[in-house]
């Protein structure tokens, strides 16, 4: 059955995949190149099958792109270029050679030697190559540097089914522009003068956008606040004790953005909203006002506070009307760096700047190494044109099928992050991604990283990384040491996919700058920093939990969407894009068709394959205290699969595993990344009663449906 590309399969073929799989039981751990079920990760995008060269009998194998555990649910180089560990299986090889396994770009040059194969399987050494060729020869000499025997076996890496299309049919008739998307109805020229119209997007450099596609307008009203309000300011630190209140109120603010000032959102006149420090075990008052023109709530992300103060409207309370208040009673349980954001209209409301961190310290000073400074980092991307942001969809969101990516990067609310440290210093950054829907990779080059904490805990044992792999709404702690004199950037390196050209696209976006100078830090860590720590005490703590890693799944969530009503420029161009997915969409390459999708063409879905129910229709119930093993499965077969950071409300989970691999370094979270087509098993601690919500963190997800509800009994 030929299900998979060139063309995006049918329904027909997706029916009979289905009816051929739904008998198969969620085994406990599932890897890419094991017979597929819809409940497992993507063959066809993990696992590469050999074909046998001419004149070879009897031999088969496969390659399976096994995901390298680590702290991050995809594993990518600083510089952005996916890493998997080829894991080869092979069989009917005659035992009277020596086999070698190699990689190597189309054009063959580098090779790289991946190491002796046999039959049976093998783990090799990690790839990290855009597009490649898998070898398997025959050699004389097992310290063969590089192929000279016979070829046995080959086969391509999915991203090599990339390729430019005829792009002939886009520039005929039949890619003509959609009913109603003209220039000549919304175009600039024709808007009243006081009426906001949509401008042109910004086009990322190197793109090509074709004519159809350039027409494209989201088929909704623009929308951005009016008004000149004060002028923000940073924000302030608000160190709390228990039993203290805080006003809070979300309200109109203007902001100067490189030169250009802009009437946004924010809290108290602030941006981010004010940093909330307390003590764990405390709990405070927030008495929140709306200012707004529109109503909101607060939603205090990944804390396990009282179900009635969790900001979900319609769940725990009603929306607070313009001019109302709400007041919020919240209770820290566990250390960490959390934040709180409105729980109406992220798409809108987050991006206008309604953000702010909540630092919980463990009043014991225990938690992590130690550094000489901390920074308490939100990262942010805001579109915007050329006379300010690009608005808003005011019914329903625009960039509903890949979220709304920016082009002005901001660091706590302003472009140009500017730190200045000593040489020696060991730095500690809590890192928000408040984005909408960019996951980015973040480093300091030149400088070394260690990861030490998640959303709501510490890891197990330090690690250290090349960068940091961050969806929206997660959080990581990263200690850094400074020590090289001179400049250091803050960088998201990244590579994007333009689907027309069939080619990767390396990114870099500068964050901010860090001035390293020549002398000396008094007290020096670098001995401490150059250890990794382990976390005895976590470690004894998760313990009880590994054991549901062989245990068979307990729910399942299929990540999907449905869309009606695109135009045939869309359809055509997402065909084309669903031959291969990249395990992360890390920038917006198709930012014309993307930006006029809306909530009413696109419905993103979180589907229980059990009960085939969706979204808000599905009820889950649990019980305080009994952990439970779910299975989070990004559909690969679906119009468009791209990664979905995923959150719960209230609770805190650990990550168990990846596409089959076990993570042996767990850490508490309440926001995963699932990569397209893979799977990421966790366990969940249902402590905190309530009704609680599920949902994609890509903004522009939520507002098109992809959220649900369950209950902690
Ligand atoms: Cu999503």
């Amino acid at each position: 059955m030929h299900c998979l590309p060139p063309f995006v399969p049918n329904d027909g073929c997706r029916i009979l995949l289905l009816l051929a799989f739904t008998a198969a039981p969620a085994a406990a751990l599932q890897r890419p190149c094991d017979p597929p079920t819809p409940l497992g990760p993507s063959h066809d995008l993990y696992c590469i099958e050999l074909v046998p060269a001419p004149g070879i009998m009897g031999v088969s194998g496969r390659v399976e792109l096994a995901y390298p555990p680590g702290p991050f649910t995809v594993a990518v180089t600083a510089d952005g270029r996916p890493r998997f560990i080829p894991v080869v299986s092979l069989q009917g090889l005659p035992a009277s050679a020596t086999y070698v396994a190699w990689a190597a770009p189309p054009l063959m040059d580098p090779v790289l030697k991946l190491g002796e194969v046999q039959n049976g399987s093998t783990t090799l050494r990690a790839v990290d190559l855009e597009k490649f060729v898998v070898l398997i020869t025959a050699e004389r000499d097992r310290r063969a540097r590089e192929p000279s025997g016979r070829v046995i076996l080959r086969g391509q890496s999915p991203s090599t089914r990339l390729f430019p299309p005829d792009l002939l049919e886009f520039s005929i008739g039949a890619m003509g522009l959609p009913p109603g998307t003209g220039h000549h109805e919304h175009g600039d020229s024709d808007a009243a003068p006081d009426t906001l119209h949509w401008p042109m997007v910004p086009m990322p450099r190197g793109l090509t956008m074709l004519p159809a596609e350039m027409a494209l307008r989201p088929q909704v009203t623009p929308y951005l606040p009016i008004g000149t309000p004060p002028a923000a300011r940073p924000r302030d630190l608000m160190r709390l004790a228990d039993g203290d209140t805080l006003r809070l109120e979300a309200g109109l603010v203007r902001r100067t953005l490189k030169g250009q000032t802009y009437t946004m959102y924010g809290f108290n006149g602030q941006y981010p909203g004010p940093l909330i420090e307390v003590a764990r075990g405390s709990e405070v008052v927030v008495a929140f006002t709306n200012r707004l023109p529109e109503s909101t709530t607060v939603h205090w992300h990944g804390i396990r506070l009282d179900n009635r103060f969790d900001g979900a409207p319609g769940l725990t309370q009603p929306a607070v009307p313009p001019g109302d208040a709400f007041v919020y009673r919240v209770r820290f349980p566990d250390a960490g760096i959390y934040w709180y954001h409105p729980h109406v209209r992220e798409d809108v409301q987050q991006e206008l700047g309604l953000y702010g961190n909540v630092l919980v310290r463990s009043p014991d000073g225990v938690g992590y190494g130690p550094s000489n400074r901390e920074q308490v980092l939100m990262l942010d991307d805001l579109l915007v044109g050329a006379s300010g942001p690009i608005p808003l969809g005011r019914e329903s969101p625009t960039h509903a099928l890949m979220g709304r990516f920016g082009n002005l990067f901001l660091v706590n609310g302003e472009p140009d992050y500017r730190l200045a440290v000593r040489r020696g210093e060991v730095i500690r950054f809590f890192l928000t991604n408040a984005s909408s829907t960019r996951t980015m990779n973040i480093s300091f080059p030149g400088a070394r990283m260690k990861v030490v904490a998640s959303d709501a805990g510490p890891f197990e044992r330090e690690t250290w990384v090349e960068s940091v792999v961050i969806a929206p709404a997660e959080r990581y702690v990263v200690h850094v040491c400074f020590d090289r004199p001179g400049r250091v950037a803050l960088v998201n390196r990244v590579e994007g996919l333009d689907h027309l050209f069939g080619r990767f696209l390396p990114e870099v976006d500068t964050l901010g700058i860090v001035a390293v100078a020549p002398a000396r830090v008094g007290h020096d860590l670098a001995a401490s920093f150059a250890a990794l720590r382990r976390d005895t005490a976590t470690t004894r703590e998760l313990e009880p939990y590994r054991q549901f890693l062989q245990r068979p799944t307990d729910k399942s969530l299929i990540l999907t969407l449905e869309t009606r009503g695109l135009p045939p420029v869309t359809q055509r161009l997402m065909q084309l894009d669903s031959i291969y997915f990249a395990p992360v969409e890390w920038s917006g390459t198709m930012p014309m068709m993307n930006w006029a999708s809306t909530g009413r063409q696109v419905r993103w879905i979180l589907r229980d394959p059990a009960t085939g129910r969706e979204n808000m229709d599905i009820d889950w119930r649990f019980r305080r205290g009994e952990p439970v093993k779910l299975r989070l499965v990004n559909e690969r077969l679906s119009f468009h699969g791209m990664q979905h950071p995923i959150h719960l409300h209230g609770q805190r989970f650990l990550v168990l595993a990846v596409n089959g691999v076990p993570n042996d370094d767990l850490a508490w979270k309440d926001t995963v990344l699932v990569p397209a087509g893979s799977v990421v098993d966790i366990v969940l601690d249902p402590s905190n009663p309530g009704r609680w919500m599920l949902h994609c963190h890509i903004a522009e997800h939520l507002s098109a449906g992809m959220m649900m509800a369950f209950t902690v009994e």
